[in-house]
């Protein structure tokens, strides 16, 4: 019911009468009153005014599962929430829950991580109470080595769900990587437990640069938030259910064709990589050429001086020839 009143509240934007509240969910006014009061003192300002009724003010940015909910419009994706203050990596957290059974579209999020993981051992920085850092558990019918694809669904969805809650020009590199002005904003990892024909679970770790106004230095000269580059406090929990809403989405969309094919146009269009010279770093293989789009296996299409190669996106990483884009 919390949720449901914040939901309220923010959308009328206007006093809301607490009989109205009351019919709403068939409560008594003191329990109306009692979750107006629990409201308040996770940091939401509401008004109250008598014979008008409550009206919200300001809202905190906290990561509670009623903030996020009051904003989630999916199905499955984020129903199930797990809200939490500082963990090693909520892809940990998320795979132990994985292990004991919880269900597809499992949300875990945490306000700070002590050794948030990148790819292949590299770290990745989330300090308390400015990012985002969540972890979506999948069980999908699929084969394993279509399990890639997915990050790339994540990647498009963050990415629309930034371009349309801040109108940010949000690029998507290629794999794994959102990046705006040439500066990372965002990375995925995706992670499995699979046997050869099939997934048991996948866990897809995002982790988005929100509200932090500096970095530390080994990052500074590669990285950038969405507040210094909208010039604006973002409200975590929109974005997170807005990304959370576009993901199913695309999701549907992956599972229905088993490719990329119909994500594939709207993808190309946010590749930071098209028709850019790119160096290929595959585990003990590195070579240059020019990268064209992706194929609807969500495989980087580059073309070298032997032709035209489809690169695979596991462990690989793409550097412009120049610098990091
Ligand atoms: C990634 O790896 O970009 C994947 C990052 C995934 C993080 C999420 S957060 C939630 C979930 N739980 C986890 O434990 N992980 C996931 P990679 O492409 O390997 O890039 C890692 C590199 O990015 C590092 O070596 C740094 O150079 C750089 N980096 C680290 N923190 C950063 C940040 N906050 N912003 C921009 N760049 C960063």
């Amino acid at each position: 019911m919390k949720s449901e009143i914040l939901k309220i509240l923010r959308e009328s934007g206007e006093f809301v009468s607490g009989q109205e509240l009351c019919e709403r969910f068939g409560v008594s006014r003191t329990a109306v009153w009692k979750a107006i009061n629990q409201l308040k003192t996770e940091g939401y300002q509401i008004e109250a005014v008598s014979n008008r009724g409550y009206r919200l003010t300001e809202s905190p940015d906290i990561l509670t599962g009623e903030a996020i909910e009051s904003f989630l419009k999916t199905e499955w994706a984020g129903r199930k929430l797990y809200c939490l203050d500082t963990i090693d990596s909520t892809n940990n957290y998320a795979k132990k829950l994985a292990e004991e059974g919880a269900p597809h579209g499992t949300l875990v999020l945490a306000e700070k991580q002590e050794a948030g993981k990148g790819r292949r051992g590299r770290g990745w920085s989330t300090p308390k109470g400015t990012a985002i850092a969540m972890t979506l558990l999948l069980r999908p019918d699929i084969r394993p080595e279509k399990a890639s694809m997915l990050t790339l669904v994540m990647g498009l969805a963050a990415a629309r769900a930034c371009r349309e809650l801040l109108n940010l020009d949000v690029q998507i590199k290629w794999p794994n990587d959102l990046v705006i002005g040439g500066k990372k904003i965002c990375g995925i990892l995706t992670e499995m437990s699979a046997e050869m024909l099939g997934i048991h679970y996948l866990v897809i770790g995002i982790g988005i640069n929100v509200n932090m106004t500096e970095f530390p230095e080994e990052i500074r000269s590669v990285a950038t938030s969405l507040r210094l580059e909208a010039g604006k406090t973002i409200d975590r929990a929109e974005l997170i259910a807005k990304c959370m809403e576009q993901f199913e989405t695309c999701y549907e969309s992956f599972i229905r064709t088993g490719d990329l094919v119909e994500l594939q146009e709207a993808y190309q269009a946010l590749l930071v990589n098209r028709n850019q010279k790119v160096c290929v770093l595959e585990p003990g293989h590195e070579y240059t050429g020019t990268a064209l789009g992706i194929n609807e296996m969500g495989e980087l299409l580059v073309e070298t001086e032997e032709g035209i190669r489809a690169v695979y996106a596991g462990e690989v990483s793409v550097r412009g020839v120049y610098g990091y884009v």
